[in-house]
């Protein structure tokens, strides 16, 4: 089954950055007809920085372009921590459960929370299901958001600094963690309250704690961004998905890129890791209507058999009016 792979949307973000808010790139509505399954590998809306109901009405022409260019086929979504409110309502009904959580749970939209309903009637009549917090998209192809890599990454986000304080807290460290139950554990509490407090959730994205951050740990430029993908391949590694490929967004850097060293790109026990990117940027005709924009997006395509190999999106003309 052919599957592309697109994340962290944002859609919502009060700055105007969510590049697929108002139209759909031609290119991606074209990809997705020589392809049977499409997956959104979280933060696809925006529910931290934005209302729901803001975060709905900017993704709903999207969504609808999207359910008219699947027909009938596969679309699943993935929650990640800036639309973890897609998925809490059903991990609360899992804690009270002797149900134990593994790589991938398979939900029905209604009963992941209520507000997928609105979004399942956006893309009827394709064949829509969430996934938390990942699925396989192959025998030795998994899919996830990666905001788990948190807990392993170096200190240069409020986000970060909150997990690891929980964990402290929760007297569970990071050494320690090799199921989703005990990542769930430590991430879960920090991206509750911070669905609930805006003022906290400002904190912990505040570029001045990032900055901070880099200065305490040293990290920046490729140096951080190797961190940040060495924590993915930490997290592969104590998930136990062994030589599996991981496709992961959260970051928002793509890759392998052509021009990399793909040793760069494989995890402590040999997961080979696999980044889809983001739609958030800068518009070049910001202001304007649809007119030549120098934003790109990229995706992940999954065939049967092979790497999954990175595309890129450009945006050419808009799909929508
Ligand atoms: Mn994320």
């Amino acid at each position: 089954m052919r599957t592309l792979v697109i994340s962290d949307m944002h859609l919502g973000l009060p700055s105007g950055e969510d590049l697929l808010r108002e139209y759909s790139p031609r290119a991606l509505l074209e990809a997705l007809g020589s392809c049977e399954r499409l997956v959104l590998l979280g933060d696809v809306f925006e529910l931290r920085d934005a209302s729901a109901d803001v975060a709905l009405a900017a993704a709903r022409p999207l969504f609808q372009q999207l359910g008219a260019a699947l027909a009938d086929k596969q679309l699943v979504l993935c929650p990640g921590n800036h639309d973890y409110a897609l998925i809490s309502p059903w991990l609360k009904r899992m804690r009270t459960s002797a149900r134990k959580l593994g790589l991938e749970q398979i939900i029905a939209p209604h009963e992941a929370a209520p507000l997928l309903a609105t979004v399942a009637g956006w893309v009827a009549p394709a064949d829509f299901t969430i996934a938390y917090p990942g699925l396989w998209l192959r025998e030795d192809v998994y899919a996830t958001h990666g905001h788990y890599l948190d807990c392993h990454a170096p200190l240069t986000s409020g986000e970060r600094l909150m997990i690891a304080a929980t964990g402290r807290v929760s007297k569970r460290r990071r050494s320690s963690l090799s199921t989703v139950e005990e990542y769930e554990a430590v991430t879960g509490p920090l991206y509750r309250l911070l669905d609930r407090h805006a003022l906290l959730s400002r904190v912990a994205a505040s570029r001045a704690v990032a900055r901070l951050g880099r200065a305490v740990t040293g990290l920046s430029g490729h140096d951080l961004v190797l961190s940040e993908r060495r924590a993915m391949g930490e997290l592969a590694a104590r998930l136990g998905v062994g030589e599996s490929y991981v496709v992961f967004g959260h970051t928002h850097r793509e890759g392998p890129l052509p021009d990399e060293d793909a040793a760069e790109w494989v995890g402590r026990l040999g997961a080979r890791l696999v980044n889809c990117g983001s739609w958030v940027g800068q518009r070049a005709d910001a202001g304007t209507t649809h007119g030549a924009a120098s934003w790109r997006g990229s995706c992940v395509i999954v065939e049967d058999s092979g790497s999954p190999r990175v595309e890129s999106l450009e945006p050419g003309s808009s799909a929508s009016t």
